[in-house]
């Protein structure tokens, strides 16, 4: 291995042991940056590696917070400013029990490089908390909202840092979040936020976008490999935002969509699933998948069992889509899925595989669209609604799927352009760590010592 990645790597892993999803996502990157980092001594003379690893600030702070029984909770909060070499910090709030920083290290890291690949000028950040939102009532919620906008508002504004959503964040929680914002800044700054309803400047086709964008990316590879989806048989690891419109394109596409999951379980329905009650289920009343079962009670129920490869990953599928969470494919997920025979596995969510599961994929001539590339639709028309915002304009429905659809176009030619410069083969996830990455080297290059 190159010797400054790999000193780059042990010291990232020596000062950040306890914090294992970032080692991993670091790892993943530089390790496929080799053959650029070989071509540019210049990088190493100027610490480049070493500041490309440090987030440019982390704020860590309380969130207290009262419930319905008028009981005081506190939960953490974070918000990770990773590089902000290419334009304001840009990247989503995650709300889930499992936050931590290693969690929001890793994915403001990845929003990096994301952010590069759409072309547009957004810098990486991440945040969210450790705050659980199962089971809390609409009040809980907005009054958590409220405590977090009250600390968070401090260090964002439409220039330097632009939240939006991701796990348990999602159009109610950003419509708190902004009022809150709104009423401590006597301002109405649309652009500081993304992803919020339509009333109040938000986006025509941002709901969708993640999921279209990750089908528009598989599109293009599945063309560039000789395949297309008419007829396919999908699968897709969770039902929140990004499977629900990842499941519509594909069925658009001519795919048929057959399993979806909760964390609890998934569920298989040999007809091709019924999405408007999965939308229902999930977007209306919050309920877990296995409901699905009271009004299809053909369609079949598997439950998760913890330590085992997850029910959905289980069923024959030429396509997968993993649209949950971190480390979701496992090698031994893995080897079941070239087993079952899987051409293509689409990224939604981010870093859903492992470094060897990966490697075993790629090796096995699987297409893997890489999460960086493959679902960057979502936070690309973040930027187009902020361009919207700062326009006091809206764009239809149609003209911002056309951008869309050009940039997701766009983000495959370049990693196919540079899988061909760098003799990569299939190897998208290395080529979208290199094309991701030159924008960002150049920009900090160009900055001085940042
Ligand atoms: P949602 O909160 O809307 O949905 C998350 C889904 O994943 C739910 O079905 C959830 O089930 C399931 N899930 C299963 N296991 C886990 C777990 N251990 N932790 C969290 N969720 C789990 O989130 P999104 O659809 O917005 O996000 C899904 C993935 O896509 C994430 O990795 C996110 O980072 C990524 N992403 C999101 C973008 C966006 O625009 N929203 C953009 C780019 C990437 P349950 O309800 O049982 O928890
Ligand atoms: O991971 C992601 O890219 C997102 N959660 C979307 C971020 C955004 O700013 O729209």
């Amino acid at each position: 291995m190159n010797s400054y990645v790999e000193q780059t790597i042990k010291r990232v892993i020596e000062k950040n042991g306890h914090e294992p999803e970032f080692i991993q996502a670091v790892k993943e990157v530089l390790e496929s940056l080799e053959p650029v980092i070989d071509q540019h001594k210049e990088y190493q003379d100027v610490s480049l590696l070493e500041r490309l690893v440090e987030p440019e600030r982390i704020i860590s702070f309380r969130v207290p917070w009262l419930d319905d029984n008028n009981k005081v909770q506190v939960n953490r909060g974070f918000r990770v400013q990773f590089n902000g070499a290419i334009g304001p910090y840009k990247g989503g709030l995650r709300f889930h029990k499992s936050v931590n920083q290693s969690i929001m290290k890793f994915l403001a890291f990845e929003q990096t490089f994301k952010n590069s690949l759409t072309g547009l000028p957004i810098g990486g950040g991440k945040g969210g908390s450790d705050f659980d939102p199962k089971g809390k009532s609409d009040n809980e919620i907005m009054r958590f909202c409220q405590s977090f906008m009250n600390e968070l508002q401090k260090h964002i504004n439409h220039n330097l840092d632009v939240p939006a959503g991701d796990i348990g964040v999602g159009a109610r929680e950003i419509g708190y979040l902004f009022g809150q914002y709104r009423r401590i800044k006597n301002t109405f700054e649309a652009g500081v936020l993304t992803g919020k309803d339509l009333s109040y400047g938000g986006s025509l086709a941002r709901k969708e976008a993640t999921g279209f964008g990750l089908m528009y990316f598989m599109r293009e590879m599945l063309n560039a490999n000789n395949k297309n989806l008419k007829d396919k048989i999908v699968t897709i690891s969770g039902s929140g935002n990004v499977a629900i419109y990842a499941a519509q394109k594909a069925m658009e596409m001519g795919a048929k969509v057959v399993a979806m999951s909760d964390s609890n379980g998934c569920i298989y329905d040999g007809k091709g699933i019924d999405l408007d009650l999965i939308k229902q289920l999930k977007e209306v009343e919050r309920k877990r998948i296995k409901e699905y079962l009271l009004k299809h009670s053909d369609a079949k129920y598997m439950e998760n069992i913890i330590g085992q490869t997850p029910a959905v990953y289980t069923i024959k599928a030429d396509i997968v889509l993993p649209c949950a969470t971190q480390n979701d494919i496992n090698l031994e997920t893995a080897k079941l899925l070239v087993q079952n025979g899987v051409i293509a596995i689409g990224e939604g969510a981010n870093m859903p595989t492992t470094i060897e599961a990966i490697d075993y994929l790629i090796q096995h001539n699987v297409l893997l669209a890489p999460a960086k590339a493959a679902n960057a639709g979502g936070v690309a028309t973040s930027a187009l609604e902020m361009s919207q915002n700062s326009m006091r304009y809206a764009w239809t429905f149609d003209e911002v799927d056309k951008k869309l659809n050009d940039i997701m176009t766009n983000i495959f030619k370049m990693c196919y352009d540079t899988s061909k410069e760098y003799n990569l083969g299939i190897n998208y996830v290395a080529s979208a760590n290199i094309a991701g990455f030159k924008k960002v080297a150049n920009a900090m290059m160009a900055q001085g010592v940042i």
